[in-house]
């Protein structure tokens, strides 16, 4: 007994980790239909130790689905996310493509789950680098309130997708060798210029806008604003690619509305805060790193210290594996969410 899951994207960096969380999480599962491009039909992927065929994303193969997790970039999701919910299915969205649509839940289970209750059909996912950082927000706005949140990041390659995490090594490999590689993809795909990501920063993800932010910075800074109800809080990011391939590290600076917060107090928000581990000891030397983080599913918070000039203002470090907390991980959590309060329909 269980559910016909699809997966739209399974042969990309996220659809492969939704493929593994499903399996790790025992999710009760009937049918599992695992789509992609035409270029991927016909090739077999295990689940549970089973082969399945990786079949064309085409609007009939969602006949029957009950839940679709969508990974196969916004223009896909625009198309194919309607088709799918037309024939009943619901979609949890990893795209751009309905984030800040009105009509659409934009989710972290931890923060905002009673948001799915309004869904019509879609549920949105958010970016990686506002999940992360709105899970470490929500513990400190629930007890002080939020006044103002000031993020740096520093993202990994498999952010941008598989190819570029391939171009990483590829360049990182031919620089060792003493040897040049034309750039190709980072820090955008079909952007005019590309630069070198190996032993580099780039202070580029995705396009920029008109108001000189980049689309990444924007995504962050709308999304969190909409998932903690907060439309007024004043936020900012600076998004920068580096060198490794995966995890999403960012530092955060608040300020909070009322008196009594410090460092001791917030700790202790954190250990409580689902989904968020602590992991702060100078002493000895005791941080989150994106090495450290990877393959795991929690938002590790540390290095959390109070600003020397701003009262209420505290500085943090947060990482988390962007493939999993930042998409596969919680996708499939919203999933079953969705599934143990029945918002099914
Ligand atoms: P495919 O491997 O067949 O190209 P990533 O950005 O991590 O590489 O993942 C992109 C994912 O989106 C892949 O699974 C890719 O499938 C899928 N995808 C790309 N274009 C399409 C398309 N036109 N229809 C369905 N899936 C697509
Ligand atoms: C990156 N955050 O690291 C992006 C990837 O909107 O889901 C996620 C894009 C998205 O490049």
């Amino acid at each position: 007994q269980g559910y016909h899951v699809a997966v739209v994207g399974a042969t990309g960096a996220v659809g492969q980790k939704m493929i593994e969380t499903l399996e790790d999480r025992n999710f009760p599962i009937s049918t599992i239909s695992l789509l992609a491009s035409k270029r991927s039909a016909g090739k077999k992927v295990l689940f549970n130790g089973e082969e399945v065929e990786i079949k064309e994303a085409l609007p009939e193969a969602f006949e029957g689905v009950d839940i679709a997790l969508f990974s196969a970039g916004g223009s896909i999701s625009k198309k194919l996310a309607p088709e799918a919910v037309k024939r009943g299915a619901v979609v949890v969205d990893n795209t751009s493509a309905y984030r800040m649509d009105a009509e659409v839940p934009l989710v972290v289970p931890e923060v905002n789950k009673e948001d799915i209750k309004k869904h019509k059909g879609i549920i949105a996912n958010p970016n990686c680098s506002t999940i992360q950082m709105v899970a470490a927000l929500e513990p400190v706005r629930e007890a002080f309130g939020l006044k103002r949140v000031i993020v740096s990041t520093y993202q990994a390659v498999s952010g941008a997708g598989t190819v570029a995490a391939r171009e990483l090594k590829d360049q990182s490999q031919a620089f060792l060798n003493g040897e040049e590689l034309k750039p190709e993809i980072l820090p955008v795909k079909g952007d005019e210029k590309h630069y070198p990501i190996a032993f580099n920063a780039l202070p580029q993800i995705d396009v920029f806008q008109e108001n000189g932010y980049t689309f990444e910075e924007m995504k962050m800074i709308n999304e969190t604003k909409k998932i903690l109800h907060l439309d007024k809080l004043p936020v900012a990011a600076t998004c920068v690619r580096l060198p490794f391939f995966t995890s999403h590290a960012e530092s955060v600076y608040l300020e909070v509305e009322k008196d009594g917060a410090s460092v001791a107090k917030l700790k202790e928000l954190f250990e409580a805060a689902p989904g968020v581990v602590l992991e702060d000891d100078p002493e000895n030397q005791s941080y989150p790193t994106p090495l450290s983080a990877e393959g795991k599913r929690d938002v590790f918070v540390g290095r959390i210290r109070r600003d020397l000039d701003q009262e209420n203002g505290f500085h943090l470090w947060v990482v988390s594996d962007n493939l999993l907390k930042g998409a596969a991980w919680n996708s499939v959590q919203i999933a079953e969410t969705i599934i143990e309060n029945n918002w099914l329909k």
